[in-house]
């Protein structure tokens, strides 16, 4: 089913990231800079900012307006080229809440009830008191995908989950209308970084709203500030092993390890052929020399867009544009394959 829903489908990449904060060298590496390789292979890519997922979380609207701003700045700073890709807020397409409240009525609720997420954000607090949006986030995230029938979804491993939720709605939707309508979208987790560990805990994942600044590398953080984060993370008094599985029992290690490989494109095994048997005292100002040759071209370029947000707010609109014409005739067939009636107004 899932080959033959996907085979009749165009290649198409969709991805998002919420402005619920500053971006964090985890979203850099685990989500913008495949985006960015994706948008170079010839494939329509269509990437969003997920606004409407911010607020499942109370946000201030000048900083949710700030942090959008941001985030284009982020995208476009990184090498995603609005002439190549689709990029748009997703409050400007109306048809993504309109087929998240369909995938609502799809979903089951013990299936949100199983997403670690869910569990991991409301765990230790009354999820009473979380907010019914937040719960129904990947019912939204779904029909984000959906809704421009793609086919991959560039993701780092933390989402892996919410995309397999995205296959059961399609299959459910497509099984209950007897019809192939959405495809079996495929989620794209690759890379040496697909899960950025925080710089304090190497069990906990590198986050924008972790309350401790020095957990994260944000991609506004100057060169100093990235050079004295590394030097300050957490490691153990070992030296480097000469294998992966060396790095296994010693997760603040492996996490700068696969940063390393992340931001040099290359692998974990070569990094240790070049750093084996050495201690952090000499791997982290290299690695720090590293973090800042790769992460200050983009700081300074967002630096100099965030000057210019009416800039960003036009190449949001044209985005909007492009994305609405995709999503409004996804959106009306989905409407009269569930039984609405459409008046033509
Ligand atoms: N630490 C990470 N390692 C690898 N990939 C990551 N991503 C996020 N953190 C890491 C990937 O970035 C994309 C956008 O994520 P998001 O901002 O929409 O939501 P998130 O995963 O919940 O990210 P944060 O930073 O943890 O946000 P908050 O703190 O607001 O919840 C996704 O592809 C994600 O996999």
């Amino acid at each position: 089913m899932s080959e033959v829903a996907t085979a009749k489908f165009k290649p198409r990449v969709f991805s998002g990231i919420q402005p619920s904060g500053g971006l964090t060298l985890g979203n850099y590496l685990g989500a913008i800079k495949k985006f960015v390789a994706m948008q170079e292979q010839g494939i329509e890519t269509v990437y969003c900012i997920v606004d409407m997922h911010a607020i499942t979380v109370w946000q201030d609207p000048a900083a949710l307006q700030r942090q959008t701003r941001e985030l284009a700045a982020g995208y476009l700073a990184a090498g995603l080229d609005p002439a190549k890709s689709i990029l748009f807020n997703q409050s400007q397409v109306s048809a993504h809440v309109e087929l998240g409240w369909v995938f609502n009525c799809v979903a089951r609720m013990g299936w949100m009830n199983r997403m670690t997420q869910w569990k991991d954000k409301t765990s230790g607090k009354d999820a009473e008191k979380a907010s019914l949006g937040l719960f129904a986030y990947p019912s939204l995230m779904a029909a984000d995908i959906l809704l421009y029938h793609a086919t991959h979804v560039p993701v780092g491993e933390d989402q892996k989950q919410h995309v397999e939720l995205t296959r059961d709605i399609a299959a459910k939707f497509n099984h209950d209308y007897g019809v192939e309508f959405f495809p079996i979208t495929e989620p794209v987790i690759e890379g040496a970084a697909t899960r950025v560990m925080s710089l304090r805990d190497g069990t906990r994942k590198m986050s924008k709203s972790d309350p401790s600044d020095a957990s994260r590398i944000n991609l506004t953080d100057d060169a100093d500030t990235i050079a004295q984060k590394i030097r300050k993370a957490k490691t153990d008094a070992e030296p480097l092993p000469e294998t992966a599985e060396g790095l296994d029992a010693r997760p603040e290690a492996k996490n700068l390890v696969n940063i390393y490989a992340a931001l040099a494109d290359t692998s974990v095994a070569a990094v240790l052929g070049d750093f084996a048997g050495q201690g952090f005292g000499a791997f982290k100002p290299k690695l720090a020399d590293l973090a800042v040759a790769s992460l200050s071209p983009i700081s300074t370029e967002m630096s100099r867009l965030m000057q210019e947000p009416a800039e960003i707010d036009r190449i949001l609109g044209l985005g909007a544009d492009r994305a609405d014409a995709i999503a409004r005739p996804v959106m009306d067939r989905t409407y009269e394959i569930v039984g609405m009636v459409r008046s033509r107004r």
